[in-house]
């Protein structure tokens, strides 16, 4: 296939471009690179240093014989999308390239404002290049599992069927998402199955759980290939974080009761999933939504998963939670979509998070502790920025 990976530079759309280009697909990468630029903005840095993105692809082509296609768009920019669609002629584009922390979406307006017309527009632009282009796209849109929220009911795969004063029909599953961020997600479901109805188009959407891990079979080839890993509070996830803090020896930082249950999965299990999803395309006109995690915890399992893998120093702190969410919730999500077209989980153990620390050892004089304090605060609703994180608001989404 030809497959064109948009957020191609980023933590997981760089390790899934590889994946593809090493069984022998034709990978093109899309990004504007604006990923590093908010690192600029918050003073923050991967853990595991990266190289540049033509650096990156011409030492794949070493390293593997594979070339890559880069182009340097940014996906609000319609002329630019529909030149790498056209450009590029795909048969199928998995679509990573949103701003994609939560935090950062609820530092005040601009942030929030940013990270709407950034995801929305982006994708809005997506569908509109395959439409106009060649509907025949397969189009592979990451999603969340943060869309569904934290409902006292099971959460199905996308739809649920409803009997309202007698009659049945199948909805959407309700969305219930926690953040301007999350939202964003939500909005771009159901412009992604307006698409399909009106258009015809094909779509997977992959409500992803969280994602742990850095390493991956190809990004291991050599350091020039290595993924960006995120551990301050803004970019960082949970168990990426509580790793580095374990090997640095600062407190795990529970949020609240820590009760918060989620869905997780490892970063090798994104690649399968995406290949999968891409291998079976969903059909003209289809809007297909799966799952795609592989297991849950709740965040006080995870201090204890990593406590018991590692010689921790410290205890867990429970900080004042700065999000607003529920602390302690039912929590029952299906995920066998995925499965039963053959994944094959990597779970998480003792040994996944003891390889994962070792990552850490290796580049632990890189770690800054003061940006794993957690300053965006939920319930703060500021135009003018909340005064803990520095940014130009001009700057934001055209910083490169
Ligand atoms: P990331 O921020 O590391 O990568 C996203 C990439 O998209 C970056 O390289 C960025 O420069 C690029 N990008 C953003 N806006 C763009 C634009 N307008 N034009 C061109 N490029 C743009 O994020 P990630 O962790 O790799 O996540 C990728 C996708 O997976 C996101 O859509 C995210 O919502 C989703 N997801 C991630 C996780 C996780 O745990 N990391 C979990 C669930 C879902
Ligand atoms: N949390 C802590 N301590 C921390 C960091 C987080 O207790 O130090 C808690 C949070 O309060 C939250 C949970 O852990 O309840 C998850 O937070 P997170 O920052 O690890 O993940 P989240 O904000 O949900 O976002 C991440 C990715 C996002 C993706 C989402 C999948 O950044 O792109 O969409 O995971 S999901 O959670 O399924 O929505």
């Amino acid at each position: 296939m030809r497959i064109l990976v948009l957020g191609g530079d980023g933590y997981l759309g760089w390790p899934t471009a590889l994946h593809l280009s090493a069984r022998n697909h034709d990978v093109g990468v899309v990004d504007n690179l604006v990923r590093r630029s908010y690192d600029t903005e918050l003073g923050t840095s991967t853990l595991v240093p990266i190289a540049d993105l033509d650096r990156r692809a011409s030492r794949w082509q070493a390293v593997s014989g594979h070339t890559l296609s880069v182009f340097d768009a940014d996906l609000t920019d319609f002329d630019a999308v529909a030149a790498a669609v056209a450009g590029f002629s795909p048969d199928a584009i998995v679509h990573f390239g949103e701003q994609r922390s939560a935090p950062y979406s609820m530092i005040d307006r601009q942030h929030a404002v940013y990270t709407q017309v950034n995801n929305v527009v982006g994708t809005l632009n997506v569908l509109y290049a395959i439409a106009e282009t060649n509907p025949d796209i397969h189009l592979v849109k990451l999603g969340t599992m943060g869309e569904y929220g934290t409902p006292n009911i099971d959460i199905e795969e996308g739809f649920l069927e409803v009997t309202h004063n007698g009659r049945t029909d199948t909805m959407p599953f309700p969305k219930q998402p926690g953040s301007f961020y999350h939202l964003s997600k939500v909005h771009d479901s159901h412009n992604l199955a307006f698409a399909c109805k009106t258009w015809g188009l094909g779509v997977t959407d992959l409500n992803q759980g969280i994602v742990y891990g850095q390493e991956t079979t190809e990004t291991a080839l050599d350091p020039d290939l290595a993924t960006r890993f995120d551990y301050d509070a803004v970019f960082g996830t949970v168990l990426n974080r509580f790793v580095v803090q374990a090997v640095v020896g600062e407190p795990m930082t529970i949020y609240g009761k820590g009760g918060q249950t989620r869905g997780v999965l490892n970063i090798r299990d994104t690649l399968a999933c995406v290949e999968l999803a891409l291998l079976h395309p969903a059909g003209r006109g289809q809007f297909r939504v799966f799952n795609q995690f592989t297991e849950s915890f709740s965040i006080n399992q995870m201090a204890v998963l990593v406590t018991e893998a590692l010689d921790v120093a410290c205890e867990p702190v429970h900080l004042d939670d700065p999000r607003v969410e529920a602390q302690e919730h039912y929590y029952n999500a299906k995920h066998t979509k995925l499965t039963d077209l053959g994944l094959v989980p990597t779970l998480l153990d003792v040994d996944i998070v003891r390889g994962l620390a070792a990552i850490v050892q290796e580049h632990k004089d890189r770690v800054d502790p003061s940006t794993m304090i957690p300053t965006v605060d939920w319930r703060a609703a500021s135009s003018a920025g909340n005064g803990s994180v520095p940014y130009l608001p001009s700057e934001i989404g055209v910083a490169r």
